[in-house]
């Protein structure tokens, strides 16, 4: 037994994991510690790590591997039998909770700050996955919470680092590390969901495709399935390299940030389908030529079309969407005679609907989609489940989408974020909110129903969740929720989401920031954006 070694240490304020994780710069992490100080926390808060298998990998960001060398050392100590590292220290999310669910280890530790920047500068993250696959319940990030408060000592083995690039197995001490390919698990899995066939007939016919992995974690994954195993034009895959500073972008896919490829989708020239995904992954922003497709739509037309796709021919025992995603899946549901349901924001909030069989898709309007397949959304997968409904159908993506609308009338979205404001001016601006006498009243003409603090209790394990974000719902249907990101490492983000149906057939075609002008702006008023924040206008609007 290599020697273990108990190193004495104080806590650090704020480990606090948030919507996905704890997220903080790079500066914080690298101070002497405080990783350790959480991972320690981790461990004392899962129940017995002895004998047990762990997944480990992350996104490849700035201090991935050298947060690996630490945790590896840590696992040793706390008495793993084995850890199972993504070669390269490389393993995105959804690869992560096919990893932990097929191997049925005793979950994972998953480092990745998803779509935020990294580099020196930048940000870092880190998470637990249960045993199911997916990100840990807030009863155990809270006992993770409390656990880093109260922590006086942690304990390692020390030994010299491994090389995390080579295949094959090493021992720390007696705990075995194994190195293995991210990708193979990962791609087998998608081979029995979507029908790969149909897809390379689609390929074979002349149909192009641009994937923007930005520099990110799915660059080896897109270049494996879409151009080795569906024989997309070599080419296809843009920005595929994975780096650690992804390129110095910023690793969201989205109109604002993928930049690259909504340039390469726009003009008849151009390809027939776009899609991107982010720093992990896990999300992924849907392109036609000249044409985006909003997730909550992306969602609705995926539930709508499952049965198309070989995983999905049974269809559907449910779908689920965070609380600001469109009800765009809701008449979906509505239609198949299926639960839809409503959860706060975070994908940990789907597992137990997942897991007790009540929805079979689930999806955030954040860009991400997924279903039963892993426990964390996946955004290679929603690209090769449109694949699979494009090869099918072989309508563009325009066409499918807006006859989508044509059958369920249109749920005009839009979500505006004020990323780094103060956060005292943010919490001031939502305790105004809260304060408000609202239900019943009229605001520009439309009338308040409902005005609340949306709270959860889950249907499965009663566990209840509240402040989840600020509803305004009016009489009409139209709907603006405003909550604060827990995601960001500086300052505050507020997010603010904007939706009204649209049933009448000749005005979907409108931009919805034009569509949707009267409720941006009673949305800007009501919550007293400009004056409080000092921003006329949103950073990002999706
Ligand atoms: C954001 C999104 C949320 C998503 C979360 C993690 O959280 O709004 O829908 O689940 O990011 O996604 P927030 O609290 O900043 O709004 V990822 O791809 O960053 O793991
Ligand atoms: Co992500």
């Amino acid at each position: 037994m290599a020697h273990v070694k108990t190193v004495v240490t104080t806590p650090f304020a704020g480990q606090k994991p948030g919507t996905s994780g704890l997220r903080k710069k790079v500066s914080v992490f690298i101070q002497p510690h405080y990783l350790e100080n959480f991972v320690q926390s981790v461990f004392d808060s899962i129940g017995n790590t002895v004998g047990k298998t762990l997944a480990l990998g992350g996104d490849g960001r700035y201090f991935n591997r050298t947060a690996i060398q630490t945790i590896l050392r840590m696992a040793a100590a706390a008495g793993f039998a084995r850890v199972m590292v993504g070669r390269g220290g490389i393993l995105s999310t959804p690869a992560a909770s096919c990893v932990i669910r097929k191997y049925k280890t005793f979950g994972g530790i998953i480092l990745s700050a998803s779509h935020n920047p990294g580099g020196p500068d930048e940000d870092f993250g880190i998470k637990y996955n249960i045993p199911a696959g997916g990100p840990a319940p807030e009863a155990i990030t809270e006992a993770i919470y409390a656990r880093s408060l109260t922590i006086q000592s942690y304990k390692l083995v020390e030994s010299d680092d491994i090389d995390l690039d080579q295949l094959g197995t090493v021992r720390i001490g007696t705990m075995e590390v194994d190195i293995f390919d991210p990708v193979a698990d990962y791609a087998a899995l998608m081979e029995t969901l979507v029908d790969f066939a149909a897809i390379r007939a689609l390929f074979a016919s002349g149909f192009k495709m641009r994937f923007d992995a930005m520099h990110a974690v799915t660059g080896p994954y897109a270049h494996e399935i879409l151009e080795r195993r569906l024989g997309a034009a070599p080419g296809t895959v843009m920005n595929g390299i994975p780096l650690e500073d992804f390129g110095g972008g910023h690793p969201d896919p989205n109109l604002a940030h993928a930049h690259d490829l909504v340039a390469a989708l726009s003009g008849p020239e151009s390809p027939d389908f776009g899609a991107a995904s982010d720093g992990d992954g896990d999300r992924n922003m849907i392109l036609g030529r000249d044409f985006y497709v909003t997730p909550s739509d992306s969602l609705a037309v995926l539930a709508a079309n499952a049965p198309l796709c070989p995983g999905y021919t049974r269809g559907l025992a449910g779908i689920a969407r965070s609380m600001p995603t469109s009800a765009a899946a809701d008449r979906v549901a509505a239609k198949l005679g299926i639960p839809c349901y409503e959860t706060p924001t975070g994908w940990k909030f789907f597992g137990t609907l997942l897991d007790a069989g009540k929805a079979t898709l689930c999806g955030e309007e954040s860009f991400g989609t997924g279903s039963d397949h892993v426990r964390e959304k996946d955004g290679l997968w929603a690209v090769l489940m449109w694949l699979n409904v494009l090869a099918r159908r072989r309508e563009s993506v325009a066409d499918i989408v807006t006859a989508h609308w044509r059958e369920f009338g249109r749920n005009v979205y839009s979500r505006h974020d004020y990323e780094g404001i103060e956060t005292a001016a943010a919490e001031g601006l939502m305790d105004h909110l809260r304060g408000l006498p609202l239900v019943g009243t009229e605001l520009d003409g439309r009338t308040v129903s409902v005005f609340d603090d949306f709270a959860y209790t889950d249907p499965v394990d009663g566990s209840v969740s509240t402040k989840q974000g600020i509803r305004v719902l009016f009489e009409d249907g139209a709907r603006i929720v405003y909550r604060l990101s827990g995601t960001g490492t500086q300052g505050a983000t507020l997010r603010v989401y904007i939706e009204q149906y649209e049933a009448d057939p000749s005005r979907h075609g409108l931009d919805p920031q034009v569509a949707l002008v009267d409720l941006i702006a009673t949305a800007r008023r009501l919550a007293q954006i400009e004056d409080r924040t000092g921003r006329a206008e949103p950073t990002v609007i999706t």
